[in-house]
Order: structure tokens, then C-alpha cells, then sequence
């Protein structure tokens, strides 16, 4: 069997920066916009781009991912000519083989990979909230005859500093990359998406790790070493919505510019959809003292209170004459009466007793970790 192009999702991170909302749980897998999950962007962008094949590279509490994706089928990736596979680090004789870093990823599973036999790989990243035409991109490559190509966007200079930062000549081609700059000579930054003709990679990695010349990350090591090879190194300018979800503060940020519809972010656009698990709840129950303004209220919800500015995600409680306000409950959550709630995000499964206060209008963004529980629920009736 061969595939074009073969898509791989680096879902493995820690995300630390998430704190108490990845305590237990991948961040790929941490919800997004009431009804989605953070894979589900790139999963969909595969699946609508016609990339059929994907392998998802997964490491740190992959428990919910892997029973959120199952065997694909939610995306369409099963059957004839695709397939989702759920690659784990694994041991043999030789120990435990723990992945390093992106590229070292890439590299432990060169036994998936060349059982698809691509041409190109397209290397994602499971955190971001896009909606991106991957066979856009291989045109790109296609026609300048890359060896690899970045996708780049150009972020405020503030930002620039998280990000891989390169300068690109007038046809496009990258003349300089540095990895989280401290002081960045621009603001084109790497999306962390990358298409690479697979021979020329898979030698790249080979030899790096034959090496004491380890080939650990691609930001690090193997865009510099590229590079410095004279490869050609293309970038793909990108320009719609696209936001890298690894902290508290864009996470929060990302969910209510879903929720005040912003530009490029319009999951309602049925040419290109972004789908995910179906868990068929029971339909939302908003009582007759419910207020519900400004608001996503998911499946499976019971509404008593007062909800404003929120995204509530599938079966949520929130009891009477309590007060959301510009915060995004994760699924499960239970909320007692009379809380009061402002700019915050909620875990899945946490219990917030009657008359807490979480959260300040002016304040940092409050968390409530998943399933954490805080102050007393009353065993009362709804
Ligand atoms: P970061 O996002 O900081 O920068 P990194 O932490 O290496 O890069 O993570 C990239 C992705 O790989 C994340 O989705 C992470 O969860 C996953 N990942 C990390 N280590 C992994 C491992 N060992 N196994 C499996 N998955 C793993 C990168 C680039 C920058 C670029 C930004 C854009 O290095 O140049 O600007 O992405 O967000
Ligand atoms: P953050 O930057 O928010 O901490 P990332 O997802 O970018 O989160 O990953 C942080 C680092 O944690 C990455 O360099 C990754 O290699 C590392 N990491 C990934 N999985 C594990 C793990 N199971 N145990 C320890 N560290 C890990």
C-alpha cells in the first residue's frame, strides 16, 4: 500500500501550562467550544483536505484520546484507503523508548511510516484551533520542489518570542530560523506544520541518530540542520484564524472568539467541517428561571440560573440562582446554587457547591481543575 502524503499528529505534550485542566488528560484531548475537542481541528483538516492516513503520536495520559478517537470513524478516517492508528511508545529489547522530542517521535515510529509508504509527510501539531487546507500546502511544495515546507503566520511582535521566527527571501524561501528567539528579527512565525519528502527525512533522522549529532526536535535541531545542509526550505504563508492553545490564557481567549464569532473561526461553514465524537446526550432542559444570554449551551445541560457571555459544555448543571458570566464550563461539570462564576474555566467534572464564589471580572483567569471539587453540593432535588 502507498499514500501521497501521509498526516502524523504529535499529540504527546505534557502541556504543563495548562495546569490542573492536563492534570489527567493529554492536552489534544482537552475540550474546545462545548461540543469539540482540541484533535478534533487537526483531524478534521485531514480528513477534509484528503489526507486519509493518519497516524496520531501520543504519550502522556492518552487514555481519553484514545477512546475519543477510536478507530476514526467520527472523521471519516476508516475504511478503504484510510485509516486512524494511535501510535504509543512502546518497549523492546533494547527498554523503554520514550520519545524525546517532536522529531525523536518522528523517528521511533519510522516502522509505521514506512509500512504507509508515503511520499510526503505532514507533521501536526495536536494543540492548535485552525481550519487549514493541507493539499493547498503540497501544491506549494509540489511547485517549488521543497524538501520541506513550514506554514507561517505573522503574530504580534509581543508573541514573537514563543515561536520558531524565520526570514524568507522574495520567492519564499527560508534563509534564517531561530527557535524562540529572544530578541526575533521578525514576526513570521512557524505554525509547527511541516510537509517533508519522506526519503530525505527519514535519512535526516537515521544518520542523526547514528550519531552523537542527535536529531531530537524539529524546531531545534532539524529545521537548523536543513538549513545548513543548503535544503530547499519553502515557507507557506497562511493567513486565516489560527491559535496555538497551550495556555490557560489562549485557551480562554481561543473559546470566546469561537463564541463572539471571529472571522475564519465559523464551525457552521459546511464546506469544511470540523467533527467530532458523537456521545448522543439528552436534549438541554432550560428552566423557567433560566437566563441564558450570549451563550452556547451544549446537550445533555440543565439550566436553572442565570448564564451570560458562556460556552456550557455537554451535560453541565447549574443549579438555581447561580451566575455565569464570560467562562467556559467543561463537560460533566456540576454546579450547585447560588454560585457565582466570572472569567474562569471550569474542568470537566468538577462540583462547585452552593453559594461559592469562583473568579473576578477583573481578575486572571480562574481554573477549577477537572473533576476538583469545591465547597459542599446539596443533596437537593432539581
Ligand atoms: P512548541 O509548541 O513549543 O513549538 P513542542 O513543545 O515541541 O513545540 O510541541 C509541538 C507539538 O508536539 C505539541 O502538540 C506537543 O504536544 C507535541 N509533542 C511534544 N513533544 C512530544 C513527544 N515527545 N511526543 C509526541 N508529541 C509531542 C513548536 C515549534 C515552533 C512553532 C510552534 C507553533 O517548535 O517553532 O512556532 O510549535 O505552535
Ligand atoms: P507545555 O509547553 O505547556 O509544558 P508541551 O505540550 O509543549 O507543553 O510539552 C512540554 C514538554 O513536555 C515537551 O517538551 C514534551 O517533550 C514533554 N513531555 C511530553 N510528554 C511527556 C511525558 N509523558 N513526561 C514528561 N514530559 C513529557
Amino acid at each position: 500500500m502507498s499514500t501521497k502524503m501521509l498526516g502524523l499528529i504529535l499529540a504527546g505534550g505534557k502541556g504543563t501550562r495548562l495546569g490542573k485542566l492536563t492534570a489527567n488528560q493529554a492536552k489534544p484531548a482537552v475540550p474546545f467550544g462545548g461540543r469539540y475537542r482540541i484533535i478534533d481541528f487537526p483531524l478534521s483538516n485531514c480528513a477534509n483536505s484528503g489526507v486519509r492516513n493518519v497516524g496520531i503520536i501520543t504519550q502522556y495520559e492518552p487514555l481519553r484520546l484514545n477512546n475519543h478517537i477510536g478507530n476514526g470513524s467520527s472523521w471519516g478516517l476508516d475504511g478503504l484507503n484510510a485509516s486512524a492508528t494511535i501510535l504509543q511508545p512502546y518497549t523492546d529489547n533494547g527498554g523503554s523508548k520514550w520519545f524525546e522530542g517532536t522529531a525523536h517521535a518522528i523517528y521511533q515510529n519510522i516502522d509505521y511510516i514506512d509500512s504507509q509508504d508515503p511520499e510526503y509527510v505532514l507533521i501536526l501539531s495536536g494543540d492548535h484551533i485552525y481550519k487549514m487546507d493541507y493539499a493547498d500546502m503540497l501544491a506549494e511544495h509540489e511547485k517549488n520542489h521543497a524538501s520541506l515546507t513550514v506554514a507561517v503566520i505573522d503574530v504580534p511582535w509581543e508573541e514573537a518570542p514563543r515561536f520558531g521566527i524565520m526570514n524568507t527571501d522574495s520567492s519564499g524561501r527560508i534563509i534564517e530560523f531561530e527557535e524562540k528567539p529572544a530578541e526575533p528579527k521578525s514576526n513570521h512565525a512557524s505554525m509547527g506544520i511541516y510537509i517533508f519528502n519522506w526519503k530525505r527525512l527519514r535519512d535526516v533522522l537515521t544518520a542523526g541518530f547514528a550519531t552523537a549529532d542527535d536529531m531530537v526536535d524539529f524546531g531545534k535541531d532539524v529545521i537548523p540542520y536543513y538549513l545548513k545542509s543548503d535544503e530547499r526550505v519553502f515557507s507557506y504563508q497562511f493567513s486565516g484564524y489560527w491559535k496555538d492553545v497551550g495556555t490557560i490564557d489562549s485557551l480562554w481567549q481561543a473559546n470566546m472568539e469561537f463564541l463572539d464569532g471571529s472571522d475564519g473561526l465559523d464551525l457552521d461553514d459546511r464546506s469544511w467541517r470540523i467533527y467530532s465524537k458523537n456521545t448522543i446526550d439528552a436534549p438541554q432542559m432550560i428552566t423557567e428561571n433560566a437566563e441564558v444570554t450570549d451563550s452556547m449551551i451544549v446537550d445533555g445541560c440543565y439550566i436553572d440560573g442565570k448564564i451570560k457571555h458562556s460556552i456550557i459544555s455537554a451535560n453541565v448543571d447549574v443549579q438555581r440562582g447561580s451566575e455565569i458570566v464570560d467562562s467556559i464550563i467543561m463537560p460533566g461539570a456540576k454546579i450547585g446554587k447560588n454560585v457565582k462564576i466570572t472569567k474562569a474555566i471550569v474542568g470537566e467534572g468538577a462540583v462547585i457547591g452552593s453559594n461559592s464564589v469562583v473568579g473576578e471580572e477583573d481578575g486572571e483567569i480562574a481554573v477549577v481543575g477537572n473533576k476538583e471539587k469545591i465547597g459542599v453540593l446539596p443533596n437537593e432535588n432539581k
